[in-house]
């Protein structure tokens, strides 16, 4: 089926993307719907700028319109959340200063309940490691959105080990390079590279944690 918001991103039609997600939201679209139609849109944008068809400037668009489209969303997404027990730290691994997805999801996070230190963008190994001492979060999330960048979640991860921490937290991983290969690689828990998978992740550990505590 041709997706027309899709397309409207990936052509960066600021004006048309947004009155197609105003249409959608008055259709009873959920936002998760409505955002992974945007981020597929986006791909294309990565893919043509890939292709030499765009330049770095209509990267920059894509991320204005997506940041409208999260404008437009945001009173929408329903706030759900009873506070639930998890703790979480998030943040971009370092070198990698993408940033869009990570605090998607730590807005859909946060309207679910959920607690989240948002670390930023371009965050070391170590500084991951502190927030996690600290914190004595139950899981740690990272966003890669550049391929070489993904070695650096590997360091993160052996890290964890040597510092006895490992086994405290459940790592989980995403962003447009993820993949089970990158999964296994780094050492992490689980991946996701979209919203539904993203939050049904962070569910299933909730659920399980709570489980194991009762
Ligand atoms: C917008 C964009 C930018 C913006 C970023 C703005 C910002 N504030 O984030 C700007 C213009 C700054 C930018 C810069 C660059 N970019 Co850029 N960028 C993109 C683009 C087009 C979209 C990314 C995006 O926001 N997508 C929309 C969001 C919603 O999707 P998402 O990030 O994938 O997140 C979703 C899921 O992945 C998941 N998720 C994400 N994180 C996490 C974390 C966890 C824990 C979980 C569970 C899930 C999860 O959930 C999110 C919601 O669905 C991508 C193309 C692409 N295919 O991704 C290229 C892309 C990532 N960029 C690329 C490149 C090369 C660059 C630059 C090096 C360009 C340059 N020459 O300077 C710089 C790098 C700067 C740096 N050091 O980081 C390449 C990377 C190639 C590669 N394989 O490494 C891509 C893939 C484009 C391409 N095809 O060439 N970029």
């Amino acid at each position: 089926m041709v997706d027309e918001l899709q397309i409207a991103m990936a052509e960066l039609d600021e004006e048309k993307t947004l009155m197609l997600v105003e249409e959608r939201i008055k259709a009873g679209c959920t936002s998760m719907e409505i955002i992974e139609s945007c981020r597929r849109g986006v791909e294309v944008v990565g893919e043509k700028y890939s292709d030499s068809h765009y330049y770095l400037s209509d990267l920059i668009m894509s991320e204005e319109i997506l940041k409208g489209v999260m404008r437009v969303l945001e009173p929408h997404i329903p706030v759900n959340g009873s506070p639930k027990g998890l703790s979480i730290v998030m943040g971009t691994i370092e070198g990698d200063i993408h940033d869009l997805g990570k605090n998607i999801i730590i807005y859909l996070l946060r309207s679910s309940g959920f607690q989240v230190h948002d670390l930023g963008v371009d965050v070391t190994p170590e500084r991951f490691i502190q927030a996690v001492n600290e914190t004595k979060a139950s899981i740690l999330g990272i966003s890669v959105l550049l391929s070489f960048c993904v070695g650096s979640i590997k360091r993160v991860v052996d890290l964890l080990v040597d510092t006895g921490l490992r086994d405290k937290v459940k790592i989980v991983v995403g962003g447009y390079p993820v993949n089970q290969q990158v999964k296994e690689f780094t050492g992490a828990d689980f991946y996701a590279n979209d919203v539904t998978e993203a939050l049904k992740i962070y569910r299933d550990i909730l659920e399980l944690e709570e489980g194991s505590a009762s």
